[in-house]
């Protein structure tokens, strides 16, 4: 096992990966921006450096600062949580050639999920099932994209190879907008991702966002996690994650896992992840895989009673799953809830001094915040301050905590999303569960403030 690891990474996500260290008898060296200095969890690490200023471009993407802070401390491996450089398959390189190893997949793995059209042949390839639409890249003749669209009927989405998360995607109700679409979708691609690259799918017009965990080692062991409803989102930023979904037969979600898990052997996947699929009309359609640890890890952590983290460290060093599928068994039902330093309303960031931060306790809550009474929330990164997250034998008990645990929480100092969070909780058609993507922002327009 490793003796010290570098977290290339800030804020909660730095926090979680240094407790699974210390866990594991690991040494952990944080590296940090000048408007990180005085964070906890900064002071709390064995080591921390200072890798540049606020601005991410030259501090947490900075890869010569940050792999030169592995050499000089003496780390043997890089963890790069979410987010920043997780899914850069030039730094995972890097990182390797420089001889440390990566805590993620290979380079090669990284790259083909990152560029997305690769991505769906692969899974195609492994029996998962997909969208249907163009197995290629779209050529240059509008005629084959008219063709096409014909094929899959209308509406169909144009999407950037090269995208993902919801940049770089179209959606096309008509022939008359086609070719537009097209020329406008490749013409943004090739300006934000360097990669003009587009391809067609039928557009799912009313989808839930189902995701499925995966962990993988290098002995070709696979297994999944169960699954997580990630529907409650706006912008595609989402805000609400439950394990499991609510009202999916297990035998749909079991077939649809066990296509992971083979698809993960047969690519030779490393490590954690996640396939993302939308859900309608009773069936799986994948549409991106992630590489790396997710934000939403600890329900499926709460449900299954596995620690993702320790899980990806001990990977990245060359053990072999201590468990089998059959090991594997989903209790109960979690939800998280994404604390973020932000207008409930209007949704504009507010950071700044927390001057009274009092976090919730009791049966079944955890949370993962670096943020405590007296924390400067900076200005210069994601707006998310922490998690609360939630178990119980099932929803309703999971439901009754959030809303215990929400009406302890207190933020003083900044606005936070909580007052949304306990609307929420009571809300009619959340508490039904298996609300569509769209559920939010329809609620959010209708909500009167
Ligand atoms: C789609 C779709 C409907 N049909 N693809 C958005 C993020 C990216 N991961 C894929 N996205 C979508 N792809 C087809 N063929 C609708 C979305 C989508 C979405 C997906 C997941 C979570 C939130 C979303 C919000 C808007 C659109």
């Amino acid at each position: 096992m490793f003796k010290k690891i570098l977290i290339a990474n800030r804020g909660e996500i730095a926090l979680r990966i240094q407790r699974a260290c210390r866990e594991m008898g690991i040494k952990s060296v944080v590296v940090y921006s000048e408007a990180d200095r005085e964070a906890k969890y900064v002071k709390l690490a064995d080591e921390a450096v200072c890798i540049g200023p606020a601005a991410s471009a030259l501090s947490y993407l900075n890869m010569p600062a940050i792999i030169s802070t592995a050499e000089v401390t003496d780390a043997e491996a890089i963890h790069p949580g979410y987010g920043f450089l997780s899914e850069n398959a030039n730094f995972a390189e890097r990182v390797e050639r420089s001889g440390f190893v990566f805590i993620g997949p290979t380079p090669e793995a990284i790259r083909t999920m990152g560029d997305k059209v690769a991505a769906k042949q692969a899974m195609i390839k492994a029996g998962v099932p997909c969208v249907p639409g163009s197995e290629d890249a779209l050529p240059d003749d509008p005629k084959e994209s008219i063709r096409q669209a014909r094929a899959i009927g209308y509406p169909v989405i144009i999407k950037a190879a090269g995208g993902g998360g919801g940049r770089g995607m179209r959606v096309v109700h008509t022939e008359a907008a086609l070719i537009h679409a097209v020329q406008t979708t490749r013409a943004e691609a090739g300006a934000a991702f360097g990669n003009p690259s587009v391809y067609m799918e039928k557009f799912l017009e009313n989808p839930r966002h189902i995701e499925i965990q995966v962990l993988a080692d290098e002995h070709k062991n696979a297994v999944w996690l169960g699954e997580r409803d990630c529907s409650m989102q706006r912008r595609h930023q989402k805000i609400i994650e439950e394990a499991p979904a609510p009202g999916i037969a297990r035998r749909l979600i079991e077939k649809v896992g066990e296509r992971c898990t083979a698809a993960c052997k047969r690519i030779g996947y490393r490590g954690a992840g996640t396939f993302e699929f939308l859900f309608e009309g009773g069936e799986f359609y994948f549409i991106e895989m992630n590489t790396r640890v997710q934000v939403e890890h600890p329900v499926t952590e709460l449900v299954t009673g596995i620690d993702i983290v320790q899980m990806q460290i001990r990977i990245a060093a060359g053990e072999k799953l201590p468990f089998t599928q059959r090991n594997i068994q989903v209790r109960g039902h979690a939800i998280e809830c994404r604390i973020n330093a932000e207008d409930p309303y209007k949704f504009t960031p507010s950071p700044g001094r927390i001057t009274m931060w009092h976090a919730p306790g009791g049966p079944g809550v955890r949370v993962d915040s670096h943020a405590y009474t007296n924390y400067f929330v900076p200005p210069h990164y994601d707006s998310m301050i922490g998690k609360i997250i939630v178990h119980g034998d099932n929803r309703n008990q999971a439901l009754a905590r959030m809303r215990i645990a929400l009406s302890e929480t207190v933020v003083e100092g900044i606005l936070t999303n909580i007052p949304l969070h306990r609307e929420l909780m009571v809300d009619a058609k959340f508490i039904e569960g298996g609300t569509s993507i769209h559920y939010l922002e329809g609620w959010m327009g209708q909500r009167k403030h």
